[in-house]
């Protein structure tokens, strides 16, 4: 018998958890943008959990703000999906109902659920690039197309800081009260980042406005963690196996998630706390560790692995040499950390290792490969910076450094091209293209690309020897043999 398309709880016939509440008993409390399969295997879940445990009108209106396909895949399922967590233990099913309605595409539509009285948080995961904050003063970019565009026509935004900041002036002058707003992306200090993008935002069209955000509106900081690969047929394939209902939204992930929260919602809250998440007076510390830790060691890896010919993480991993490299990160990161109470930096690593293990996650090096210019400030830069100050040994973090820039090259060492799916990769081709194929020149391009490396890097002859270095053993004998030689050097 043909399996039949997920659109209620009752559809489902295989033996998965599914919500303890009727779904459509409880309303919306929160807008998240960035509906993609990060938040419907983390937040959406820990809302799926705190609307289970202690109720509460907290549903998510999921927006998709460039995309239709998540829309076209949920809306027929009344947003409902299976969330597959894989170990080397098997796949368990879980049915989530957190997630009340899609808006995609459509900034109109999503102001106007901003807007609505009973929305009292607003989530987001819309990736690194997608602000438009200038890293180094936390303005916004005025650059940057969202925001260039939003400026010129505040009433009809299609941005993040434009979307944001004309739904809290409309909810101020109608007296509606403000939102929570909460970003879930993986960027330092991330609720003051955002909070500046915003009241930066409201001060270029209403200084006012700008005031009033400041005084009346939390920003909370948190840091997120589950380790969600893009979907594949076989996630969907599985999915049906397991709830015995056809399902096209449904997403896999790992067994572990972690959230760590600043306890900051003027305007309530769900009960997170009931899917696991921790609330904290300073995120900042937990930030740093899963940025350098667990982001630094994942970039290294993706650009040393896909180079190496290794698809997925868990390959990565079983590769000698590699893991070698892994180990030698984590352990750098943590040596410029502060401590941070209750938590073993080395436990830690062991159990970040264990979870780039799992052979049942296929998480692709290409994937986490992606908008590395977005990524490695935060990631490898400022752990780098760190080190050199510290005296201590730069050469994870250049390693790291010179394996991004051979990736910036776009052809592996079979020949094969690949898109970089960075948003200066046009910038990076067009300086590379002017350049002779040799590690000081490319180095020196890369180096100067504007507001990319600190100043401390660009100054430091040891620091750009020791990049120069790896670039040149990558360039000269491969990417494998760059790998062993560092592995070997320890
Ligand atoms: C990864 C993250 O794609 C990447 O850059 O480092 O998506 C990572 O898998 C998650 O943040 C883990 O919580």
């Amino acid at each position: 018998m043909t399996a039949a398309r997920l659109t209620q709880l009752s559809d489902v016939t295989g033996t998965v958890a599914l919500p303890e509440y009727e779904p459509a008993a409880h309303g919306v409390g929160i807008v998240h943008l960035g509906l993609g399969a990060f938040h419907r295997a983390h937040q959406a879940v820990m809302t799926d959990a705190a609307i289970s445990k202690m109720g509460g009108d907290w549903r998510i209106i999921g927006v998709s703000l460039r995309s239709r396909a998540i829309a076209t895949a949920l809306e027929p399922q009344n947003g409902l999906y299976t969330l597959i967590e894989r170990s080397a233990q098997g796949a368990a099913g879980r049915i989530i109902g957190s997630i009340a309605a899609v808006i995609a595409a459509d900034p109109q539509a999503t102001l106007s659920a901003l807007c609505d009285p009973g929305i009292r948080v607003v989530t987001l995961t819309v990736t690194e690039k997608a602000y438009g904050i200038d890293r180094a003063t936390g303005a916004p970019d005025r650059q940057h197309p969202a925001i260039a565009a939003d400026v010129a026509s505040p009433k009809m935004p299609t941005g993040v800081l434009g979307l944001l900041t004309a739904a809290l002036a409309s909810r101020r002058a109608t007296g509606i009260a403000p939102f929570t707003v909460l970003c879930c992306d993986n960027l330092p200090n991330n609720g003051r980042f955002l909070q500046g993008g915003v009241i930066g935002f409201a001060r270029i069209t209403d200084p006012e406005l700008a005031d009033w955000i400041e005084t009346n509106v939390d920003f909370p900081a948190c840091m997120v963690d589950r380790i969600t690969p893009a979907a594949t047929q076989d996630t969907l394939r599985d999915a049906t196996s397991l709830t015995g209902c056809i399902d096209a939204a449904a997403i896999e992930t790992e067994p572990f998630t972690q959230w760590v929260i600043e306890d900051r919602f003027s305007q309530g809250r769900p009960a997170w706390e009931h899917g696991g998440a921790i609330f904290v007076a300073d995120v900042e510390p937990y930030e740093q560790m899963k940025l350098r830790m667990l982001h630094g060691t994942h970039t290294m890896l993706a650009y040393a692995g896909f180079l190496s010919g290794h698809r997925y993480v868990r390959d990565v991993m079983g590769d000698p040499n590699l893991a070698r490299l892994v180990s030698r990160h984590l352990a750098a990161a943590a040596a410029v950390l502060r401590p941070l109470p209750g938590v073993d930096f080395g436990q830690y690593a062991s159990d970040l290792e264990t979870r780039f293990r799992n052979p049942a996650i296929r998480h692709e090096t290409y994937q986490i490969a992606m908008d590395g210019t977005e990524k490695l400030p935060q990631r490898i830069f400022a752990a780098a910076v760190d080190t050199l100050r510290a005296g201590q040994d730069i050469r994870p973090f250049a390693f790291a450094t010179a394996a991004w820039m051979r990736y910036c090259l776009g052809q592996d060492e079979t020949g094969k091209a690949y898109a970089l799916r960075d948003p200066r990769e046009v910038e990076i081709a067009a300086a590379l293209s002017a350049v002779p194929r040799n590690a000081q020149a490319i180095s020196s391009t890369l180096h100067e690309l504007p507001a990319l490396f600190p100043d401390d890097l660009k100054g430091s002859p040891h620091w750009r020897a020791s990049v120069e270095g790896v670039l040149t053993e990558m360039l000269t004998n491969g990417v494998a043999a760059a790998v062993s030689l560092e592995a070997a050097n320890g």
